[in-house]
């Protein structure tokens, strides 16, 4: 990780950007989309759309990015199908505003907070993070976002407060995939809390600058980079604080191979499939996984004289 000022020029901006994007920018400048706004079509909320105030920080990567277009097009989202293509294809209607996300259970300020006040919760960050896909590949994204930690401080969990969880959207009228019966819909994960408090765990609501494509998780979604990918649940309606462990989707639909924890351990394989080596997205070799995904300096302590290989 290296230590940049605060304000520095965003690796975001220094990418080459779609057509697509650079003609909404254009139109951005010239209050076209704020014409639309006026007329009561919301523009701040579209992906593509750039988020204002995003400062630098700390957490960059000397580790190329992986390209919009691979991080927006090939994509894990069961709601809108299993194929990788398909969030890109499905999840366009998906109504994100407007949108609540409620703070519950063992907390002294429970509470429905509104995508306005989620962005408004604490100052936006840019972070670039690895991120390790169970199935074997791995991007490094610049999220937008702020830690998760601040949205707990003000929750003010009780004394019972052990783990949290995430719930995220359940409607089959604009999630396709929930029709089939892939996971138990919803889509459910959890954290232990000093997990959720640590500072590396984040909520975006962005990439690359901008506001968070649907396929990608909008309008707000988990990034947890020392774990397998399925810990960062997109879309979520509810953060629940409870005492005991949460039941996840994937430990509800295949306990033997997914486990609570989902830490990236290069030591413990998943039952089908050595988890040793990763393919970045965009690279022809492959890589060795790191522990943590790299993030061991400041994740390892959590675990101490814990077994892995039991805790998977
Ligand atoms: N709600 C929900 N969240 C989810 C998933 C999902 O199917 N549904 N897939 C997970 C998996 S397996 C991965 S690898 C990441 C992928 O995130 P990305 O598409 O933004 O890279 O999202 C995770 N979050
Ligand atoms: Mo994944």
């Amino acid at each position: 990780m290296l230590i940049r000022p605060p304000n520095d020029i965003l690796s975001s901006e220094i990418t080459p950007h779609e057509v697509y994007r650079e003609r909404r920018r254009f139109m951005q400048g010239m209050g076209v989309l704020a014409a639309g706004a006026a007329l009561g079509v919301a523009a701040d909320v579209e992906a593509g759309v750039r988020l204002a105030g995003v400062r630098g920080s700390a957490y960059t990567l000397n580790e190329a990015k992986t390209p919009y277009k691979s991080v927006t097009t090939y994509n894990n989202f069961y709601e809108f199908g299993t194929g990788k293509s398909d969030p890109a294809e499905n999840a366009g209607g998906l109504n994100t505003r407007p949108w609540t996300v409620a703070v519950e259970g063992e907390v002294n300020k429970p509470g429905v907070y509104d995508m306005d006040m989620l962005l408004k919760l604490a100052p936006l960050e840019e972070r670039v993070y690895r991120m390790r896909c169970v199935e074997g590949w791995s991007m490094v994204i610049p999220w937008v976002g702020f830690p998760l930690h601040e949205l707990i401080r003000r929750a003010n969990p009780t004394g019972n407060a052990r783990y949290v969880e995430f719930v995220t959207l359940h409607d089959p009228g604009q999630m396709p995939g929930q029709r089939s019966r892939v996971l138990d819909w919803p889509y459910v994960e959890g954290l232990r809390m000093d997990e959720a408090m640590n500072p590396l765990t984040l909520l975006a609501v962005g990439l690359y600058g901008e506001v968070l494509p649907n396929q990608n998780g909008a309008p707000i979604r988990l990034v947890v980079p020392w774990k397998y990918g399925f810990k960062s649940a997109k879309s979520i309606v509810r953060i629940r604080f409870v005492e005991k462990q949460p039941l996840t989707a994937w430990m509800k639909a295949t306990p033997s191979e997914y486990g609570f924890y989902s830490n990236v351990n290069p030591q413990v394989d998943h039952p089908r499939w050595s988890q040793a080596r990763e393919r970045r997205i965009g690279e022809f070799f492959k890589r060795d996984t790191l522990m943590f995904n790299g993030y061991g300096a400041q994740v390892a302590q959590m675990y101490r004289g814990m077994d892995l290989k039991r805790y998977f």
